[in-house]
């Protein structure tokens, strides 16, 4: 565990023999079932992945947690706060709890985040839950990344369901309606299951849960619905095709960020791309040929 821990830390650092260390590891991972609980600020996602834990452990399988703070380097507070009312889980050793700062570009968000769950996967870990704010840009990374996603909203959203069910579908495996014990429930699962049938039938089923995570209330079923999700994977062929899918996401995404760091270091330094920005702006080159040319500049280093 604590190899674990500093692993995450030297991953986080960027130390070149990390990398080296996930290199080895690698054979030993998709072992744990990976889970995505993402939804809006405030929905209660650290609520219901406090009452997973608990309800994981009694079950006797071990959890890592795996928190983004979405909002900036320095707030730090949503960071602290989970941390608070995770607390009571800090010194049961079945538990590991890792916090992150979402740093934005280059893919650092996803790549640090996804680096952890490999750790913690390695670790025999049995399930990783990872807590991202909203249906958007970098989270989707870490949808992408999950075997499933459970999205939690809170009733009464109104017209704010309808703006956000479309994202919503695209990447929720489990809906789970949150703060039940709030008005409004049954009129928010009436438009949910409604979006739901609207559906063609050929998309896959998403289920629907109602907790209140206070009261750990539907707690047990969520996990029920999530591992049932997970058997379901394992049991299909679409099981393997996401599997792929993921692995295809994760080259990607690992490919940007070298390969924007070969660019650079053939444009000796990112102020070669500056200067290349600068011309764009200037209209003095448009961006299509500015990107053939600097391809062309990689290509032939790559050759020479
Ligand atoms: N009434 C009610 N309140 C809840 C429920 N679940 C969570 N809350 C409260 O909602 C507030 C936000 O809960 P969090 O679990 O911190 O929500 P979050 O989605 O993790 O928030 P961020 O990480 O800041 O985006 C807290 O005050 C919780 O006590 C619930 O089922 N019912
Ligand atoms: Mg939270």
């Amino acid at each position: 565990v604590a190899a674990g821990a500093r692993l995450i830390r030297d991953l986080d650092d960027q130390i070149p023999e990390a990398i080296e260390v996930l290199k080895e590891i690698h054979p030993h991972t998709g072992r744990a079932h990976v889970v995505g609980v993402t939804g809006n600020p405030g929905a209660g996602k650290s609520t219901v992945v406090d009452g997973l834990i608990t309800w994981y452990r009694a079950q006797q399988k071990s959890v890592g947690v795996i928190a983004i703070d979405p909002t900036s380097p320095f707030s730090g507070g949503a960071i602290l706060g989970d941390r608070i009312r995770m607390q009571r889980h800090a010194t049961d050793t079945g538990v590991f709890i890792r916090s992150m700062a979402a740093r934005g570009h280059l893919g650092g968000l996803s790549r640090s985040a996804v680096d952890a769950i490999a750790v913690m996967d390695a670790m025999g870990l049995d399930v990783v839950l990872v807590e991202t704010v909203g249906v958007g840009q970098g989270e989707v990374d870490i949808v992408t990344t999950a075997h499933t996603t459970a999205v939690v909203v809170v009733p009464g959203l109104g017209d704010e369901i309808q703006a956000i069910k479309a994202g919503i579908m695209e990447i929720a495996d489990v809906l789970v309606i949150n703060k039940a014990d709030r008005e409004g429930v049954e009129r928010t699962e009436a438009d949910l299951r409604l979006m739901l049938d609207l559906r063609s039938a050929e998309k896959r089923s998403i289920e629907i849960v109602k907790t209140v995570a206070t009261r750990s209330k539907g707690i047990a079923e969520l996990a029920e619905t999530l591992s049932s999700h997970r058997e379901v994977l394992e049991n299909h062929h679409v099981g393997k095709v996401k599997a792929i899918e993921r692995a295809e996401v994760r080259l990607v995404e690992l490919l940007k960020v070298r390969l924007l760091e070969e660019v650079c270091g053939t444009l000796e330094c990112s102020g070669g791309l500056t200067a290349y920005a600068q011309e764009v702006s200037e209209k003095r080159v448009d961006p299509y040929t500015a990107v053939d040319e600097i391809v062309a500049r990689l290509c032939g280093r790559a050759t020479s």
